[in-house]
């Protein structure tokens, strides 16, 4: 079974004016989809085309000879990630499960802020910022590329995607605004809740 471009969790225009539909327009429908027809060209009659997605990154992870097949399966997953990890109206302090947690483990919400924004704006080119669960405290982690928390043992609760695609439309080279803005008004903490409460 092929894998498929998962629709938006909400209308194109409805993260604006964070991020613009004409951004979503490529970065969904064009980036994402690519990698989507690609990861499906890659495992074209091959066994592992039956696996589900997770399933296909992890034993790719373990074969260089596949890294194609993982960069591709990865973008996929991260992407849909990403967008889930947005909502309209989202952004500013967490509530919930989250917030008693990124008290206890990480020091506070600004300390939270302090360490997303270091860990977004330090990553050097491509890739994705994080808050993930490790050996069940949180943790604030960044990625090169496709590289993702699910093959270094982490939970993923959250991501932002750094690479320039997802910013330059909106804010060209100012990578900083555009993370400021997804903590402000993008974040969607039900999902991060979601995702420690399954953990
Ligand atoms: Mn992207």
């Amino acid at each position: 079974m092929a894998f498929t471009l998962p629709e938006l969790p909400y209308a194109p225009t409805a993260l604006e004016p964070h991020m613009s539909a004409n951004t979503f327009s490529f970065h969904h429908a064009k980036h994402h989809n690519a990698y989507v027809v690609n990861l499906n060209n890659l495992l074209a009659g091959k066994p592992l085309a039956e696996a589900d997605l997770e399933t296909v990154i992890k034993e790719a992870a373990k074969d260089p000879a596949m890294a194609g097949v993982f960069n591709n399966a990865a973008q996929v997953w991260n992407h849909t990630f990403f967008w889930n990890s947005m909502k309209p109206g989202g952004g500013g302090k967490p509530t919930g499960a989250i917030a008693a947690k990124i008290d206890a483990d990480l020091g506070g919400y600004d300390a939270f802020v302090e360490q997303f924004k270091a860990a977004a704006t330090t990553q050097f080119g491509s890739g994705w910022a994080w808050l993930v669960l490790e050996n069940g405290k949180l943790k604030v982690t960044k990625t090169g590329n496709a590289d993702l928390p699910l093959v270094h043992g982490q939970t993923a609760l959250l991501t932002v995607d750094v690479w320039e695609h997802a910013y330059y439309l909106d804010y060209q080279n100012r990578r900083p605004d555009f993370v400021q803005a997804y903590l402000d008004h993008l974040v969607n903490w039900d999902f991060a809740n979601a995702n420690l409460a399954s953990a």
